[in-house]
């Protein structure tokens, strides 16, 4: 079900029954309410084997986790909620402060980003020719980059993917309810 961040509906009751840390995701599955995106992403990639989440090797297993790390721990936790509305509260500017942030840590992390591209394992898709867990932290953080008019001048592949993967009929599907101008 949508949860409200920007009416604070995270940190509701009702969210925090599902979710003790009031962020998102949490998903109620299999008799379960799992959270950390990661780790549901890890337990659906091995309760459903038939999936493209994970790859079946090792090495391609590390290919899409460091992928994955690259953007969810190093590049999302610096443009989240809480995190940017202290930074606003550190300035005399703080629309200014927050925009220059989103600018500076979300255009350097996919600049970073599509240079890890830059591999033989990469196709159609952030690796080979299906989607993984890695284009499912790709395409939100692709969302948020454009909320924020990052310049991606430097992450052609990065955004071709993205934009590949967004198209997709589950991608489509998860997008947010009401794009707005907050983190
Ligand atoms: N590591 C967590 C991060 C979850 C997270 O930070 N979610 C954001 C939305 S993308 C959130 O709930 N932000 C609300 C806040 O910062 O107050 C995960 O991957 O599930």
């Amino acid at each position: 079900m949508p949860v409200d961040l920007l009416s604070g509906e995270h940190k509701q009751k009702d969210h925090l029954a599902r979710n003790p840390q009031g962020l998102v995701p949490a998903l109620s599955i299999d008799g379960h309410m799992l959270t950390q995106s990661l780790a549901i992403i890890e337990y659906l990639a091995e309760t459903r084997p038939d999936s493209t989440l994970l790859p079946v090797d090792p090495l391609g297993r590390h290919r899409v986790r460091a992928l994955s790390y690259a953007i969810a721990m190093d590049i999302h936790p610096t443009c989240n909620l809480g995190v940017v509305a202290h930074v606003m509260q550190q300035s005399s500017h703080p629309d200014a402060a927050r925009a220059a942030w989103m600018r500076k840590f979300i255009g350097e992390g996919l600049t970073a980003f599509e240079r890890l591209l830059d591999h033989p394992a990469t196709g159609d898709f952030c690796h080979g020719d299906q989607p993984s867990m890695a284009d499912l932290c790709l395409v939100p953080q692709i969302y948020n980059a454009r909320r924020w008019n990052v310049d991606l001048s430097a992450s052609p592949r990065t955004l071709e993917i993205a934009d590949r993967a967004a198209a997709l009929k589950p991608f489509a599907n998860a997008r947010p309810i009401s794009p707005t101008k907050t983190t």
